[in-house]
C-alpha cells in the first residue's frame, strides 16, 4: 500500500545462540489478499521468539514486526489510512529503521529499545523493539526479556492491519 517495494534484501536477521528450548514462533503470512500474523500467543519469559517472513515481497513489499502499545496501534480503517502521516506511529517506526522512502530499503533492520531482547513497545513518546524484513524466508530471533504478566502487542508498520498480541508467562 505504500510503494515500499524493491531495494536490497537488508533483513536477514541473526538467529544466533540457538541453545535451550525451541523458540516460540510468529509467522508473517498471506492468503492471497489478506496479510496477517499467525503463531504463538504465549511465550515463556526468557524464551526466544522467532519471526518468520513467508510473504513474497514482489506483491506486498517489506514488513515490520514492531512491538507497540495498543493505544498507538491503528484500531480502524481511518487510523490505518493515517498511520503514515507525520508524527504517526507507522512513520515513526519507518524512521526508527532509517527506511529509504524511495527504495523501501533500510540500513537498520533491527531497532532495539529497552533491555536486550523483546521487551519494549513503541508508545506515544518512546521507541520500541522492531524488526524490518523484505526477504521471503527471512527470520529474526531474540530472547523475550519482558517480565512475566506482560502482554506484548505488535503490528506491521507497512501494513498496519497486520496485528497481534503475545502474552509473556512465567
Ligand atoms: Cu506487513
Amino acid at each position: 500500500m505504500l510503494g515500499l517495494v524493491g531495494g536490497p534484501a537488508a533483513s536477514a536477521g541473526p538467529d544466533a545462540g540457538a541453545a535451550g528450548p525451541a523458540p516460540a514462533k510468529i509467522v508473517m503470512k498471506s492468503n492471497g489478499k489478506r496479510l496477517f500474523f499467525t503463531g504463538a500467543d504465549e511465550v515463556v519469559a526468557g524464551q526466544r521468539l522467532k519471526i518468520v517472513n513467508t510473504i513474497k515481497p514482489r506483491a506486498h513489499g517489506p514488513h515490520t514486526f514492531s512491538l507497540a502499545s495498543e493505544s498507538v496501534i491503528p484500531g480502524n480503517r481511518k487510523e490505518v489510512n493515517r498511520c503514515f502521516a507525520p508524527g504517526k506511529i507507522c512513520r515513526r517506526i519507518a524512521l526508527a529503521h532509517k527506511v529509504d522512502f524511495d527504495t523501501g530499503a533500510t540500513r537498520l533492520p533491527v531497532v532495539k529499545a529497552g533491555k536486550f531482547g523483546w521487551d519494549r513497545m513503541f508508545s506515544n513518546d518512546a521507541k520500541g523493539d522492531s524488526w524490518f524484513t523484505i526477504k521471503l524466508g527471512a527470520t529474526f530471533s531474540q530472547k523475550v526479556t519482558a517480565k512475566p504478566g506482560t502482554s506484548l502487542s505488535y503490528f506491521c508498520a507497512i501494513h498496519p492491519e497486520m496485528q497481534g498480541k503475545i502474552d509473556v508467562v512465567e
